[in-house]
This record gives C-alpha cells, structure tokens and sequence, in this order.
C-alpha cells in the first residue's frame, strides 16, 4: 500500500473543461461513455495523462474523434495513462463497463434495495469511468441516463432536467445537465422505483426552488420531517450567513445501504434513510434531531463545500470542520443552544480525544494517508469544527460574518486551501491570528494549566498558565498553540464581577470601561507560559474558566470542590454550569476507582449526591440542562484519563454510583417521571423533547435498581408509551438487568417492530451496547438474526459497532469480545473495506490496557493484518494501530 503525502501536492498537468457522461443502465452491466475536454495546463506542453481507475473493463479510448491504438494508452488495475496527448484543448472519450449489482463496496455506481445510486467522496469516481479523479479538477457535467421504463421509471443526476424521452425496447432516457463546475467527488445518479414528496421554497431574493424528497413509496408519509429539516435550514442560511440556494431544483433521495450518514453531490443530496425517515411512533427525539442536523449540514455544503471545495484531501476539514459548525449553530439556534455545546463537547471528549491520544492521531488537515476514507475523522470534523468556533470566538459574530463573506468574494468556483480561509478571516477583520495555524497541523489535545491567586493588597487576581502539547505519531516535539481562553469572575453571591483592566506582558490593557462593564473577556494564550492579572478585583472572585468551551483543550485548574459546588450553582455561563458537575463527577469517579482497585468498600460522597438533588429540583433551569447534568460522564471518558485504562473497575463504580443516586433520590425521580409525562400528541420542538429527556433519564436511574416494583413502573412507561421516544427508553431502561422482564420486552419489542429496519437496528444496538454479563455470545448469537445482514452497514454499525459501546463487555478479560470483533472484521472486509475498517479502529488503543488484554487484543490485530488480500482500508487501521 502506498502513502501519499501532503507535502507531495502538484497541480495536474491537464484540467477539464466538460464532462458529458451517458449511463446505459442493464441487469447484469452497465456501460458508462464519457466525453472530456481535457485542456493542458501549459499551452504547447504535452505530458502523459494519467487517469484513475478501479478495476474497470476498458472497451474504447478516442481522441479527438479517433480510436487509440495499443501502443498509444497503457491500462493497468487503477490506471490509464494516455502516453502522448495533443498539448492543446482535446476531445478525450472513454468507454467503460461496469458491474454495479455485484458492488459491495457502496462506492461508485451501485445499487440499494433494487435501485442504482452513486456514492463517489471520496475516490468512488473512478469506479465508474477513468478520471482524473481529485477534486482541484472541476468540470461541467451533462449526464445522460438510459435505463427500463418499468424498472428504473425515476431518472436523476445533478443539476436541470434538459429533456426526457422514451426509448425502443421499454427504455427511457433522462438528460440532466449541471450550469457550476464541480470536481467529481460531487458526481451523482439515482435510478428507479421512487415517490417524491414535494414542496417549495422561496429564497431571500424571491427565486421558488422545488424541493423533492424521494423514497420508495411507502416511506413517502416518513418524510415530512425531513421536508420540514430541509426548509429551515435553507431559511438559516439565507437569514445567518446571507447563503441563497443557486438552483431551481433540490433532490433528496433516502437509501438503506449507505456507507456514511450522507451526500452532498450538488443538488442531488443522497442519504442514508436512517437520516430521513422518521414518524413519532418509529423515530426518537434523537432521530429527529439528527435528522434535522444531516439535512442542514448536506444542504450548507452547497456553499461551504460546493460552491468552494478543496484543493486536495488533505484540506478535507476546510468544507468538514466548516459545514459540522454550521450545522452546530443551525440546531443551536433552532434548539437549547447550552445544551447543544453540552453535546458537540461530550462527543469530541469521548470519541475525537481518545483518538487524538492514540495511534490514529493526526492533525485537523493529517499530513499523509494511504486511504483517504479512513480521514473522515472525529478529528476532521469535531476538532475541525472547534477550530472554526475559535474564530468566531475571537472575532465575534459580525467579524467572523466578515470573514465568511471575503471568502466566498475571493474563493467562489475553486478548489482551496485552509490557508485560503485563515487569510479570509484574517484579512476580513485585520486580525492578528498569530500561529493560529498550528491548530491545523499540530496533533493532539493540549494540555492547559491554570494556577490562580488573588492578592486583596493589590485588589489583584491572578491566572498563570502553562501548556503543553502531547507528542503524537510522527509530531515528537511540539509548538506552543495559540488558545483563547474565555474566562468570568464570579463574587461570593455568584455574581459575574465587571472586568475591567487586565495586566499582560508588562502592559496595563482596558478590557471595558464601568459604564458599559463586561463580564467575559478573551485571554489570548500563545506562549508555553503567561500571566494575567485582573485588577480592581475587591474580593477574592471564583474564576469560570473556559466559558463555553473555548478551545478544544483539557483543562486542569486548581479549583476545590468547594469552587466547583458554588461554579455548578452559580455560574452564569451555562456551559461551565454543567462541565463543574462533570469535573466533580470525573474526580468522584477516580477516586472510588481507585478505591475499588484496593478493595476498599465504596461509599458514596454526600455532596454529590445534594449537588444532583439540587440540579434536579431547580425549576428555573431547562429540562433538557437538568437530564444532561444528571447523567454521569461515560466509561470510555474516565478510562481514558487512567495510567491503565480498567474496564470493570471503571463500569462497577460508575453503576454503584448511578444505583446510589437512584436510591437516594428515589421519590424525586418517581416525581420527575409522574411530572413530566404528556397525553399530548407527539411534537418535535424543545421544549416537548426536553420533558422527555427529563423523564426518560429519571426513568432509567429508577430502574436500574432491579426491584421489581421499579421495574413494573416502567413497563408501564414501556406499554402506555405513544411515541418512540418514550417507548425506547423505557425498553433501554428495563434492559439494563438481566433477566425474564429483559428478556420479554425485548422479544415484544421486536415481534411489534419487524417490519421496519430502522426500529430492528435499534433494538440490534440496545443489545449490542448492553453491559449485562457475559453479553459477547448474545451478540455472536444476534449475527445469525434473520434480520441481521453484514452487507448493510447501518446493521453492521448497530450490532458489531454497538458492541464496542460496553466497554465492560468489549474488554472482556478472556479475549472473547476481541475474538469476536477480529473474525467478524476479516468478514466485512471482504464485502465493505470502508466498513471494516470503521470496526477495526475499535482495537486501536489496545496499549491502553492491562498485559493480559493487551496481548490478547494485539494477537486480533496480527491475525488481520497476516490475512491474504486484506483491503488497504482496514491494513492502514491495522497497522498504524501495531505501529
Ligand atoms: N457526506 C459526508 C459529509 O457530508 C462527506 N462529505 O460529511
Ligand atoms: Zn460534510
């Protein structure tokens, strides 16, 4: 396998002007005629010109009109190279045939369910047709579709309909053609049996776009909420970043067999259906909001993304990290906006810093891959995203609005770079970004220090800090970064102090005069260690630290528990709210870890136990803030602050703790439940969902206790449940003890779900996940369901991607849930590589672990990579993870 290399970028010798594609779609091939018009970079010069390719059956090559002959082109298993081109505008055309009913890969043309769709992102292109398959080659494309009348009856690509038609024997065709350039990764068609939802929407200058959401028909009555996603998204961007929808048409179109979550090829958006079909009975809350944030990030990607892509793969964060905050302040503004960044900052801490601590850790724009499918990372999106935040962060709405519209002034209709978007925000604002550029290139999670003191001589208050980047693969010695550190003062009443003036580097600076006082100030950390002394601080303050999170950083300060009591009752910045009862719950947690690893009996710490009684009584607080500052950081998250990570110590404590807090807080849980339920129908909008979550939480605290009477309440929750959402946690809520209950609500669950897929993958990923023990053979055994199938990755992700939720039973002491994972990772491979190789990185930190696991999970990983033929996906996982 090969690496490619950042540092290796060359612009290509020949660009594409027009790409006119026809599709003759059969049963058992496909043939696919390309016309290119292919214009050398330098006038005059002629260089081969190598094409991309994926085991593709060649049938013809011409240029300008004429056959090549043998001598004049070389084709190998992934390239065509034509040795001598005209070295001024040529016609290139190229015929291919291609068997889309045999692929499993999902990539390229394939087909779902009976119908052809494409997924081309990243390098899928060249499974159609050889191609300069890399996205600075941007194009115009025609796309001309034949197919059965009968069978294939809907016809789309990207673009305007130009004309339709019947053909001899039963076919029809379809000519669709794309007015704006795009690189091929953008390239999409979708063949037959489909219904449409369709509406319309009328963008800021007046222009009516037709909106279409197409599935089988059926599903046509599941899309209203994605109809209903997919408008307010297009009204958000008009309305917040002055982004106006540029075509006449949008297609949407659901598929069950999909790699990833979604598609943006330009105006032909393909999904997953998971992500567009939803109903109250059969969606979560969950569902609907994931629903709504996949439908806007898809549709912001015709600007961010579109409209302007990337030069290469390795700027991949450029239209990722940039489109996942868009989505981020889109379901902020149309949600709890606190309680979002409580979300977007528990994901990144559990599954991007464990990866950025790890083997696979790399930079937000990585330096090398060898497949780029494996750097659809929680690094390029979560972590590219915090970047994005930390402009706006420093530059404030309006400035990072500037900055937004001097890129797409500068950048609009190219390929770029994320120096291209640095320099737009810099210049936009005449900022000084200083290194701000190591957040692209540096890996791993900095480390932030701060030690306080507070001088009542001076009326001072001091914060030093000190940083340090861990080293990562690769990055032995690291830069300080730059990181804007949001901070507040609070008084002993819990009142934010007005910051006024601030020591720095010697210089007195004015943060704000005492007419218009401000109560958050940013400090620009660049150095391994500063100071900042606020002054005219009359009492000692309690500082809030890193208000909203303001850089993706783990922070250690030197606040008492006494501080993070009056922070978690106090702080106006709701964020820090919370993340004071996470901090407190991180050391509770470490504590009796440490305690049960000596034997040493477990006793629970009072205070905690009030803290959480308190959030939960608290009426002025949203109820959505209440379930998540009751909810006890993950396994994985304490673990992963352990020398040693110790699966069953961490998975005893934190039951004991959720048990303890189920007991003691008992009646006001049963209160919370009685409280918050509804005989209202089901709505989608925060304020419904969040009594929801409220009570679903409470609910599953009071069952975990296994008495029966407890039980039996929320099998009343389970039985008078009307929608999904209430109806699922109550079945998660009674599953969590093993046992005849378990079993037969599992069992009425499925007998009144098997017709619907999307309900079966649940109840396959509540299984999966369960911690109950001994759990592995269960999960074996749900391998030979009949509903299970290893093709469709939405099952694979459910089952085996599931099961890596319990960390107690992945980490099994006897080997048995590395067993299990190894043998069904050299299965998948051979179907989906992109899919196992997700899988496979479940195996990565295995140096995290005591010497019994560690031997046994790195014989898994030998095993797969001595395996013949082993796909590059999941060889780059495997072996970087031995490396
Ligand atoms: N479809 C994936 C996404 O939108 C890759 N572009 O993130
Ligand atoms: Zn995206």
């Amino acid at each position: 396998p090969k690496e490619i290399f950042l540092k290796d970028y060359k612009m290509p010798d020949y660009f594409f002007e027009t790409v006119d594609l026809k599709f003759e779609l059969g049963e058992d091939k496909t043939i696919v005629s390309s016309k290119i018009t292919v214009l050398p970079r330098i006038e005059g010069v002629s260089s081969p010109l190598v094409l991309n390719g994926h085991d593709l059956k060649l049938l013809s090559v011409k240029v300008d009109g004429n056959e090549l002959k043998k001598e004049d082109y070389h084709v190998s298993s992934r390239h065509l190279t034509v040795s001598t081109p005209p070295s001024s505008t040529f016609t290139l055309e190229i015929v291919t045939e291609i068997y889309p009913q045999s692929n499993t890969s999902l990539e390229g043309l394939y087909k779902s369910s009976g119908n052809f769709c494409t997924q081309c992102e990243a390098e899928g292109f060249r499974k159609i047709t050889f191609y300069q398959d890399r996205p600075d080659i941007m194009a115009k494309y025609s796309c001309r579709i034949e197919a059965d009348k009968s069978l294939y009856p809907v016809l789309l690509s990207n673009g305007n309909l130009i004309s339709k038609g019947d053909l001899q024997g039963g076919k029809h065709y379809a000519l669709w053609e794309d007015p704006f350039k795009k690189p091929c990764y953008l390239f999409a068609l979708v063949a037959g049996q489909l219904e449409s939802r369709d509406d319309t929407f009328v963008t800021c200058s007046g222009r009516t776009v037709a909106l279409r959401i197409w599935t089988p028909s059926q599903d046509v009555p599941k899309t209203a909420h994605a109809m209903y996603s997919l408008k307010a998204a297009m009204k958000w961007d008009d309305e917040v970043f002055g982004l106006e929808y540029d075509l006449d048409l949008f297609n949407i179109v659901a598929v069950p067999d999909f790699d990833m979550g979604a598609m943006e090829n330009k105006s032909l958006n393909i999904f997953n259906s998971k992500l567009v079909l939803a109903s109250p009975e059969t969606a979560t809350d969950m569902d609907y909001a994931a629903i709504l944030g996949v439908i806007g990030h898809e549709y912001f990607h015709n600007w961010t993304g579109n409209r302007v892509t990337c030069r290469d793969w390795f700027q991949l964060s450029l239209k990722e990290g940039l489109t996942v905050f868009r989505d981020q302040e889109f379901l902020s503004d149309m949600g709890s906006r606190i309680v979002k960044r409580i979300s977007d900052v528990s994901k990144l801490r559990i599954y991007q810093f464990p990866q950025d601590a790890g083997p696979m850790a790399h930079p937000v724009r990585p330096h090398s891959y060898i497949k780029m499918d494996n750097f659809y990372t929680v690094t390029v999106y979560q972590k590219g995203a915090e970047v994005v935040r930390m402009y706006k962060t420093l530059l404030g709405s309006s400035g990072f609005r500037k900055g937004m519209d001097l890129y797409f002034k500068r950048h609009d209709g190219q390929a770029v770079t994320c120096e291209d978007f640095f320099a737009a925000m810099q210049d936009a604002n005449g900022a000084d970004f200083a290194n701000f550029l190591l957040w692209y290139s540096q890996a791993g999670t900095p480390r932030l220090k701060v030690t306080t003191s507070y001088n009542p001589e001076t009326r001072t208050y001091s914060m030093k800090f000190s940083q340090e980047v861990p080293s990562t693969p690769g990055q032995p010695v690291k830069e300080p970064m730059f990181i804007p550190v949001s901070v507040g003062l609070l008084d002993s009443s819990g009142k934010d102090i007005p910051l006024t003036t601030l020591y720095h580097d010697g210089l007195l600076q004015t943060i704000a005069s005492k007419d218009e006082p401000v109560f958050t100030t940013v400090l620009r950390v660049t150095k391994k260690e500063e100071e900042f002394v606020f002054s005219d601080i009359s009492v000692r303050p309690v500082p809030s630290l890193l208000r909203g999170y303001s850089a993706p950083v783990r922070l250690d300060s030197d606040l008492t528990d006494t501080d993070l009591f009056f922070l978690l009752a106090h702080d106006s910045d709701g964020f820090n709210r919370w993340e004071a009862g996470q901090v407190l719950a991180r050391k509770l947690m470490l504590n009796l870890v440490s305690d049960y690893q000596k034997n040493i009996p477990l006793v629970m710490n009072p205070m905690f136990v009030d803290g959480i009684r308190s959030i939960l009584k608290d009426t002025s607080l949203d109820k959505e803030f209440i379930a998540k500052a009751i909810t006890l950081p993950g396994e994985g998250e304490i673990m992963d602050l352990m020398e040693v990570a110790d699966p069953d110590a961490v998975h005893s404590v934190r039951s004991f703790i959720k048990k303890q807090l189920a007991l003691q807080l008992k009646n006001e849980f049963i209160s919370t439940v009685t409280e918050n339920r509804s005989s209202e129908p089901y709505v989608f909008n925060h304020q419904n969902l969040a009594q929801r979550a409220l009570k679903n939480t409470a609910l599953v605290y009071l069952a975990s206790l296994d008495d029966t009477e407890l039980t039996d309440f929320a099998l009343n929750e389970y039985n008078s449940a009307t929608n999904m959402t209430d109806q699922f946690a109550a079945l998660q809520a009674i599953a969590q003890n093993p046992g005849q209950a378990r079993d037969e609500v599992l069992a009425d669950f499925y007998k009144k779900w098997s017709h619907d897929f999307l309900v079966v993958n649940k109840w396959f990923a509540l299984q999966a996940m369960s911690d109950i023990p001994g759990n592995v053979a269960n999960v074996q055994n749900l391998l030979s369901h009949p509903a299970f199938d290893m093709r469709n990755p939405n099952k694979v992700y459910s089952l085996i991607g599931g099961f890596r939720g319990s960390p107690v039973n992945f980490h099994a002491k006897d080997g048995s849930g590395y067993k299990f994972l190894g043998e069904v990772v050299l299965q998948l491979d051979k179907i989906n590589p992109q899919v196992a190789s997700r899988m496979v990185s479940a195996f990565s930190r295995w140096r995290r672990y005591d010497e019994g696991r560690q031997a046994l999970a790195k014989a898994q990983l030998e095993r797969i990579m001595s395996a013949n033929g082993l796909s590059e996906n999941v060889y780059e996982i495997a072996s970087k993870s031995l490396a």
